[in-house]
């Protein structure tokens, strides 16, 4: 009989996404291309392909209770994203088992609304995640529009930017990462993509080449369980942050379209 493994486990709790480029989905690719066992629990389900999502459906509280209770009780997991939570009462659940099963401080991807335009948290779940998630996360991952929704400041200056990270770091997040928020004007800053990390004493600038196209959907699935993954691995967090996008660059580099709507990432492209 063989003993138990001593792989590394990283648990992503995230919504569905049956076309496979984003959500749980792309975790477990994520996982799986950065050498770390996926577990999973679903908090909802979406009809969507890359350009459309048709219908959105939340679990309910207990059967997402369950299944983390279910994967803890035979296996800790060695590090923890979330993604999209769908409803106030699953971030409630969630952040009530990762206290009592003391488990890792999650990566926080704070999931609002998709690239198409669906509502993937409710309003409600905006002050959950405020309130519930955040005090707990060891990084919250927002893209521009999330920042600004989660902080409630409503501007995109370089200077705003760095309130929006100070505000959530305020919540209790141990760090945050502001994703593409950092456009400014001349063609050198046009030409990279630039996201703003900030452990609640300092500021640092994280730069890659922007690759043209338009970008892909489930980057920030990929980018937020390739912080997970690293951390699992038991990198420190500016070093996983660091991989990361490095990672998420090479899968962006070698994206590809399915159909007629986004570019889907390429998690196994070689790096
Ligand atoms: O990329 C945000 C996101 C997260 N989780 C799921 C999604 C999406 C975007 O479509 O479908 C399940």
């Amino acid at each position: 009989m063989k003993r138990p493994s001593k792989k590394i486990v990283a648990l992503t709790i995230a919504g569905s996404d049956p076309s496979g480029g984003a959500g749980i989905q792309a975790d477990l690719k994520t996982f799986a291309a950065l050498g770390v066992y996926g577990y999973s629990v679903i908090t909802s389900v979406i009809a969507q392909n890359s350009s459309t999502v048709n219908r959105v459906a939340s679990m309910d509280t207990a059967m997402v209770k369950a299944q983390i209770e279910t994967l803890v009780a035979e296996r800790r997991p060695d590090a923890i994203k979330t993604g999209a939570l769908g409803a106030a009462k699953i971030v409630a659940v969630v952040a009530e088992a990762i206290v009592r099963l003391e488990l890792p401080a999650p990566v926080v991807d704070p999931v609002l609304i998709s690239s198409a335009g669906a509502r993937l948290l409710d309003r409600d779940g905006e002050r959950a995640m405020i309130e519930r998630l955040l005090p707990l996360a060891r990084i919250v991952t927002p893209n521009l529009a999330e920042a600004q929704a989660l902080s409630g400041i409503d501007d995109a200056s370089p200077a705003a930017i760095r309130a929006m990270a100070r505000a959530l770091a305020k919540a209790g997040a141990r760090a945050v990462l502001i994703k593409g928020g950092h456009p400014g004007s001349s063609s050198e800053a046009r030409a990279q993509s630039i996201d703003l990390l900030y452990d609640g004493r300092e500021f640092v600038e994280l730069r890659a080449a922007r690759i043209s196209g338009g970008g892909a959907h489930g980057l920030g699935c990929a980018l937020s369980a390739a912080i997970a993954a690293y951390l699992a691995l038991g990198m420190d967090l500016t070093g996983a942050v660091r991989r990361a996008k490095r990672y998420v660059t090479g899968a962006l580099r070698a994206s590809f379209r399915l159909g007629g709507g986004r570019a889907v990432l390429d998690h196994f492209a070689r790096r």
